[in-house]
């Protein structure tokens, strides 16, 4: 965990053939599971609904990901909300799945989470087992994103909260902090999370915060007597 940890730690992986991926203007790698990976950890990306969990799922994998983009039709109206996601026209209906090698032997799997309140019952599944959480805000709509908060502080999930930004920021992030009710160890940083870069350092930051938690928990077991 200690390397993983480190800056810089994320790189694709070598002997990665090119392929451009329809329509996202990203350049995707195909690059195969390499067969020295002992160990994968599993990273979700979750927040409120259209805040940009799928782009940031495939701006930053290395895979083609997998996603479950369903077209939102006339029948979902009053279901659907898409209030303050005007041409927004596709949902997740399941979850996104991508992936990031780390190094010869680990692997980041990356899963985006359904936005929309009908299918938040498959939110604490998709926690299980997992790393961290990356929680995307749109300080357009913050509140959208509060129940994520809520349901990682209760699974005790770690988790970094990354504002997404779909115009020049409005608010401090002080502001933002405030208006999520975020406890100050929590890591809150900018993104954008149609750019690899941007949505890499998003992870990076969980992963570093992640290894922060661990070793502060493993020196107070140290230090505890007996
Ligand atoms: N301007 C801007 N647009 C973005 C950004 N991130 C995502 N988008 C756009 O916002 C729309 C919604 O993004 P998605 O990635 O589908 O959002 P989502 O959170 O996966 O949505 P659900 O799964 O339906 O909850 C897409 O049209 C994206 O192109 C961003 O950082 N800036
Ligand atoms: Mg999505």
């Amino acid at each position: 965990m200690d390397s993983a940890a480190s800056r810089g730690a994320i790189r694709p992986p070598a002997g990665a053939v090119g392929a451009a991926r329809p329509g996202a203007g990203v350049p995707v790698t195909v690059a195969p599971l390499r067969d020295s990976v002992r160990e994968g950890l599993k990273i979700v990306v979750v927040g409120g609904f259209g805040v940009g969990k799928t782009t940031m799922v495939r701006s930053v994998s290395e895979i083609r990901p997998l996603s479950t983009e369903e077209v939102m039709t006339e029948a979902g109206v009053g279901i659907d909300d898409t209030v303050g996601v005007r041409g927004k026209n596709t949902t997740t209906v399941a979850f996104d799945f991508g992936r990031i090698s780390l190094n010869d032997d680990l692997v980041l799997y990356l899963f985006g989470a359904p936005g929309q309140e009908r299918f938040w019952f498959l939110w604490d599944r998709l926690f299980s087992g997992t790393l961290g959480a990356v929680v995307l805000v749109d300080t357009r709509r913050v509140q959208d994103s509060w129940y994520a908060i809520d349901r990682l502080e209760h699974q005790q999930v770690p988790f970094v909260v990354a504002r997404n930004n779909f115009g020049p920021p409005t608010h401090s992030l002080a502001q933002v902090r405030d208006a999520l009710s975020l406890s100050p160890e929590v890591p809150l940083v900018d993104c954008d999370a149609r750019h690899r870069e941007s949505s890499k350092s998003v992870l990076i930051e969980l992963v570093n915060h992640v290894h922060t938690l661990s070793t502060a928990a493993y020196r107070a077991m140290a230090g505890r007597p007996g």
